[in-house]
């Protein structure tokens, strides 16, 4: 068998997706999601420009030769453009080989570990009785875990959050750019702030639903430390982001100083990331997106490495993972022993016709389905009436003006 075609479709359906779609001499197709939330177009130069011409007329059963070789051949290692590329390419020729092997992608990770795969979804609130109208709203639709995130007295934006459904929030206009949302912050104001959410929320929801929290790499080790101590009597089921951590060691400060669980690693992109992590066990839960860790088999090989020390996996999927990449780490959910907990925040209906799945949502729980592959289709019509269009992230200044981390 031989891949024929590569395609890179960009669509925006809503928000930006890139996709790639391999087709092989025998009419088979396999899609790999390669978004990168804010830099979609540098990661479709990558793979039109470098790496399309080098899959045409390979094997597409080679999925661990091919990963290597782009990995290794490209001799500039790593990164979120490279590993998103890489990733696309590694998940659309998982999808290949089980839909020649007609069955679900994961029964060749080793079969179904578990009947259904754990979810939380985002509850945000600018203030008290909004964030509980949207944990109801969450529950509603059959969430059993829920992540909390408020506005600060005194700050005008819920950060770490997109307003619903927009590109970015609230982008600003100038001549024909879009540029960034300016947010605001001010980390004492959050850090006084927040035990007394999370007070609330148990005074009203109970001692039992499983609470999150992200932080969204906006705090230092001492304050990290010193948030996660102040969360304990609230018992949350993880404190995600705490700090940015580039700088691995700065979580042995954190972790001697609270009992809070610590997750970390959306932004990360290879086993390298987590070395110290890992590896000194500093962390409870590893959140790489299949999306930017390059595809389904590195991120296979990270989570038995962090099985080693006890450490579980929860895959990153906000609304910026494609239907694609959503429905490969289910797959993979369902597949590993260590599986912790699966984000998800669905998508829009639009979205969802444009990457028809079979993957399905109910009481809180996703399930991969059945089909052979990954279980995803792309209509290629409907993805081009929706081009690109340019957005970004927001970013964030303190109140004296200096930037700071979103
Ligand atoms: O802000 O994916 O845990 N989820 C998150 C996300 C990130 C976005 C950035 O593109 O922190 O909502
Ligand atoms: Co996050």
């Amino acid at each position: 068998m031989k891949i024929v075609d590569a395609k890179v479709v960009v669509t925006s359906p809503g928000r930006n997706f890139v996709t790639l779609q391999l087709t092989t001499d025998e009419g088979i197709t396999g899609l790999g999601d390669a978004t990168l939330n804010g830099r979609e177009l540098s990661v479709v130069s990558y793979l039109r420009d470098h790496v399309v011409p080098l899959l045409l007329g390979t094997d597409p059963h080679r999925i661990e030769d091919t990963w290597q070789s782009l990995y290794r051949g490209a001799y500039w290692r790593r990164g979120p453009v490279t590993m998103a590329a890489i990733a696309a390419v590694d998940v659309a020729l998982w999808d290949i080989k089980a839909k020649v092997a007609g069955l679900p992608l994961y029964q060749l990770l080793g079969g179904a570990s578990r009947d259904r795969v754990r979810t939380y979804g985002h509850a945000n609130g600018t203030s008290i009785p909004e964030l509980f109208d949207s944990v109801r709203a969450l529950l509603e639709q059959g969430y059993q875990s829920i992540r909390i995130q408020t506005g600060v007295p005194g700050l005008k934006a819920v950060y770490g959050v997109h307003a619903p459904g927009a590109h970015a929030a609230n982008p600003t206009r100038l001549d024909q750019r879009v540029l960034p949302a300016v947010e605001d912050w001010d980390t004492g104001a959050y850090l006084r702030h927040i035990p007394s959410v999370f007070e609330a929320v148990r005074n009203e929801f109970g001692p039992d639903l499983p609470l999150l929290h992200d932080a969204h790499h906006r705090l230092t080790p001492i304050q990290a430390a010193r948030l996660g101590k102040s969360l304990e009597p609230y018992d949350l089921f993880w404190l995600e982001d705490c700090t940015p951590a580039e700088n691995q060691d700065g979580l042995r400060l954190v972790r001697e100083h609270t009992t809070t669980p610590l997750a970390i690693g959306e932004v990360f992109n290879t086993v390298f990331d987590y070395q110290t992590l890992v590896g000194e066990q500093l962390i409870d839960y590893v959140r790489s997106a299949v999306t930017h860790f390059g595809g389904v088999s590195p991120l296979r090989k990270l989570f038995d490495y962090a099985a080693q020390h006890q450490i579980k996996s929860a895959i990153h999927g906000p609304e910026d993972i494609s239907p694609v990449g959503m429905a490969a780490a289910i797959h993979l959910d369902l597949a590993i022993h260590n599986f912790g907990i699966q984000e998800y925040s669905g998508h829009t209906d639009l979205t969802n016709e444009v990457f028809r799945h079979a993957y399905t949502f109910s009481d809180g729980h996703l399930h991969p389905g059945e089909a052979p592959g990954i279980g995803v289709e792309l209509d290629a019509e409907l993805a081009a009436a929706h081009p690109y269009q340019q957005a970004y992230l927001p970013t964030n200044r303190l109140q004296d003006g200096t930037v700071h981390d979103w």
